[in-house]
């Protein structure tokens, strides 16, 4: 048997560079691995330092003769904006010259179409792509008449239907359908709740090796790649730590600079894993040469989803990889910690600090004590905080935020 050779996609990347702050080669180099994570190779690059985009072609008209000029040069298939493009800039540059033309939310949709693996990640993609779609339905008529290649990919390879009322229909079925797995969602945060064991969210950069450590801690057998956005699902395990405290562990998706708004509202409740955690181990990647702006897209991130008041333990990684020690600091971490997950270095002084800063917490309870029991809410009333008190038929309810040292006494 013979597999038909699929082409690989020739891509060329451009980028409009307005902030002479930003320095569009490091975005830019983020972009080739996204794209090379889709699929494609990269054949060129093209920046233009301009005030502002050019609201017809996104690069000037001077800079767009010098692309098809590439285009031509490299016989590449496809060119790749590092901004957001608006319908208008689609057409035009299409017309233009007469390649795919895509931009970065649409490589990361394609990453993400082709990454889903669990019903809700397939609906929360089909979402984000078909909200990002609906709009821009006059361009991208490249995208439909080459029918294939990255850029083009969705859960189930479903063509899209180009007709407006279509789209609509089905952004408000899966809508509902998220709803529903939301809802879903907040009755088991609540089964959580009432019995609190500490939730611990692993977050970070993609790449950072936020899998590496779950598995690595607790044997989850969670995909781990030298890819971009290799989880886009939570996966939660429970984890003993060598004091004998039972914690869970939550991996979540991986962030990135830019992350299109389309699917921060589509995998709104995935992200907020963070929210609903109790402690976050932010891993980075210290290896990687603009660690600090990775950092930094990670909190920006956060503050996004409105994360906040967390105990946040910074994990360095890779260290093995380091030949010389760049400065290692967080100011937004309350501890950190050097490591080399994969090769077991740093573990134990992690776990310490896992315990230590389970120590410092106070855990938020709301349970119901049987009158036989009634000496327990006296206990939290003396060490905790109460925040509500019931005298129930069947008991007293009582909700409070206790040390967690308390916690095996109640
Ligand atoms: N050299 C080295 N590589 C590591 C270490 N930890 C993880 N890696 C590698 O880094 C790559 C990414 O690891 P993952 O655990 O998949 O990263 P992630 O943060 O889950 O990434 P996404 O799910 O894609 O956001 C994998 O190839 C790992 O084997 C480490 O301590 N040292
Ligand atoms: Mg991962």
């Amino acid at each position: 048997m013979y597999e038909t050779e699929q082409e690989i996609e020739k891509v060329i990347l451009v980028a409009v560079c307005s902030n002479p702050n930003q320095d569009p080669e490091e975005s830019l180099d983020e972009l080739e691995e996204l794209v090379k994570t889709a699929g494609a190779t990269v054949v060129g690059r093209m920046i233009q330092n301009l005030e502002h985009a050019s609201s017809a072609t996104y690069i000037g008209s001077g800079k767009v003769e010098e692309l098809k000029d590439l285009i031509w040069e490299t016989e590449a298939t496809a060119v790749v904006c590092d901004d957001e493009l608006t319908p208008a800039q689609y057409k035009n540059l299409e017309d233009e010259l007469d390649v795919k033309v895509m931009d970065r939310t649409l490589i990361i949709l394609d990453i993400f179409a082709g990454r889903a693996k669990t019903a809700e990640g397939k609906i929360q993609v089909e979402l984000a792509q078909l909200r990002y779609r609906s709009t821009r339905l006059i361009g991208m008529r490249n995208l439909s008449r080459q029918g294939g290649g990255i850029g083009t990919r969705g859960p189930g390879e479903k063509k899209l239907e180009v007709d407006r009322r279509l789209i609509r229909d089905r952004i408000s079925q899966l809508k509902s359908q998220v709803e529903d797995l939301e809802s879903h969602r907040q009755v088991t945060r609540a089964r959580r709740q009432e019995n609190p064991v500490p939730v611990i969210a692993i977050v970070g950069y993609t790449n950072a090796g936020k899998s590496t450590l779950l598995n690595t801690l607790t044997d989850a057998r969670v995909l781990e790649e030298d890819k971009l956005f290799a989880t886009l699902d939570p996966t939660t395990r429970n984890y003993k730590l060598p004091d004998g405290q039972e914690v869970l562990l939550t991996d979540t998706v991986g962030f990135i600079r830019k992350l299109p708004h389309h699917l921060i509202d589509a995998f709104r409740s995935t992200l907020e894993e963070a929210k609903y955690s109790d402690i976050i181990i932010h891993v980075v990647d210290s290896s990687n040469p603009v660690m600090d702006k990775n950092v930094q897209a990670v909190y920006d991130t956060l503050k996004n989803l409105e994360v906040k008041d967390k105990i946040i333990i910074t994990v360095f990684n890779k260290i093995d990889k380091l030949e010389e020690k760049p400065i290692m600091k967080d100011f937004n971490a309350d501890y950190t910690v050097e490591t080399a997950i994969k090769k077991g270095i740093g573990l134990d002084e992690l776990n310490e600090i896992i315990e230590k800063a389970l120590k410092s917490m106070r855990i938020h309870i709301e349970k119901l004590f049987p009158y036989t029991d009634a000496g327990k809410p006296g206990l939290i009333r003396k060490y905790g905080q109460l925040i509500k008190e019931e005298y129930r038929e069947d008991g007293i309810l009582v909700e409070a935020y206790v040390p967690s040292e308390l916690m095996d006494r109640l």
